[in-house]
């Protein structure tokens, strides 16, 4: 029985990868996470307690990491802020667990030369005009926006360099933007359809005419799964699931899905430094990793993740008044 150490398994892509992998193989998972806001144990219910432990902990925690590394055999690192409104309003958290929070489990990694895969996002790239032709590959150089992908984007080159200057097995990915169910609603999708159950109208920042190249979280898990296993040591590879939609055309499908008419939303102030298009070529995965998604029809997925959170209201329906205050507190 292999034991993988999961980061960040309280949160959104986290949790899914636990539920997931629980599901798909005989492994035994070990979650640290430190349960920010973003943390909720709720999302790890149900799942079977021989083969899970939860660790409450902070991976910038040197001496609890090298505890946890010396008892494990892969690491797989979500933990992360993962807020680019909140990163644009406090950066400092970003700084702490995204840059020495992975430098810390490099570390842990070097020292008992354990098998370590780093998650990240395509954000790294910074972003692509409408109607340029171009997708992100492996080869795209780094160019990051915001506090966040700046913060990620440096993530990733300590991997790189602990990889060449130090042999360490580890590999890394960046996916697109996940939707699906234990997603906090602070962010774009899972946002709106709490709203519209609560009867507030959406908010699309400036026109709305920016695009994400949406996949859903259980497609990201199968893809890391898929990389830990069969990944070469040392390479990177990109998620995507050739899901582009403006945010426009995203909420006017939850509009029409929760049975409203599609021109139930606002326009808001613009995000600061917004991106304007995220779009992923994932040809090196799905060529030389045989990886594919799962999830081909977005409206469908769309469908299950709104029947997902008008079934699991007791999850989210705390944070709703607060997430609310701050986005009002900013014209949003
Ligand atoms: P999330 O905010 O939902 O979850 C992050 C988790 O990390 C939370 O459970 C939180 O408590 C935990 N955490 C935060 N700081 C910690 C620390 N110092 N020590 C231990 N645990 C800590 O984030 P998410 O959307 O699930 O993203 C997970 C990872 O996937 C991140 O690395 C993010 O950059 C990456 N990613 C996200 C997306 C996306 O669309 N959400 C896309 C590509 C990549
Ligand atoms: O209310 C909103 N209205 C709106 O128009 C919110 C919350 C967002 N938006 C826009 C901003 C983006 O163009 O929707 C798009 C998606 O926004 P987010 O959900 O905040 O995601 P994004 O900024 O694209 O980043 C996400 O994908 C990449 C994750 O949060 C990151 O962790 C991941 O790295």
């Amino acid at each position: 029985m292999r034991r993988i150490l999961v980061t960040g398994g309280a949160g959104f892509i986290g949790s899914n990868f636990v539920h997931h992998v629980l599901a798909h193989t005989d492994d035994h998972v070990t979650v640290l996470d430190k349960l920010t806001y973003a943390g909720n144990l709720a999302s790890l219910e149900g799942l079977p307690v021989d083969r899970l432990d939860f660790v409450h902990g902070d991976i910038a925690d040197a001496v609890l990491v090298d505890d946890l590394f010396s008892r494990v055999d892969a690491v797989v690192h979500y933990a992360a802020e993962s807020h680019n409104d909140n990163s644009l309003h406090d950066p400092r958290p970003f700084v702490d667990t995204n840059i020495v929070g992975t430098y810390t489990l490099l570390e842990a990694a070097r020292k008992h030369d354990r098998r370590l895969h780093h998650i990240s996002t395509d954000e790294v790239y910074g972003d692509l005009e409408l109607d340029d032709p171009a997708r992100f590959t492996e080869q795209t150089p780094y160019n990051p926006s915001s506090p966040y992908s700046s913060t990620k984007a440096g993530s990733d080159l300590l991997v790189r360099a602990w990889v060449r200057s130090f042999g360490l097995r580890a590999t890394i990915s960046n996916c697109s933007n996940n939707y699906g169910p234990y997603q906090h609603i602070e962010k774009f999708i899972p946002r709106q359809i709490t709203s519209v159950i609560r009867g507030i109208r959406p908010k699309l920042y400036g026109a709305g005419e920016n695009v994400r190249d949406w996949i859903h979280a259980d497609d990201h898990s199968s893809a890391v799964l898929t990389i830990l296993d069969h990944g070469v040591v040392g390479e990177t590879y990109l998620i995507g699931a050739d899901g582009e939609r403006s945010n426009k055309d995203v909420v006017e499908l939850i509009l029409g899905l929760m049975g409203r008419p599609a021109d139930e939303y606002e326009h808001v102030t613009d995000r600061a430094g917004h991106d304007m298009r995220y779009a992923i070529d994932s040809t090196k995965l799905r060529t030389e990793l045989d990886w594919a998604p799962s999830f081909g029809n977005f409206e469908e997925g769309l469908a299950s993740t709104i029947a997902w959170y008008r079934d699991h209201e007791a999850w989210w329906a705390a944070s709703k008044d607060g997430v609310e205050a701050f986005y009002a507190s900013k014209g949003q």
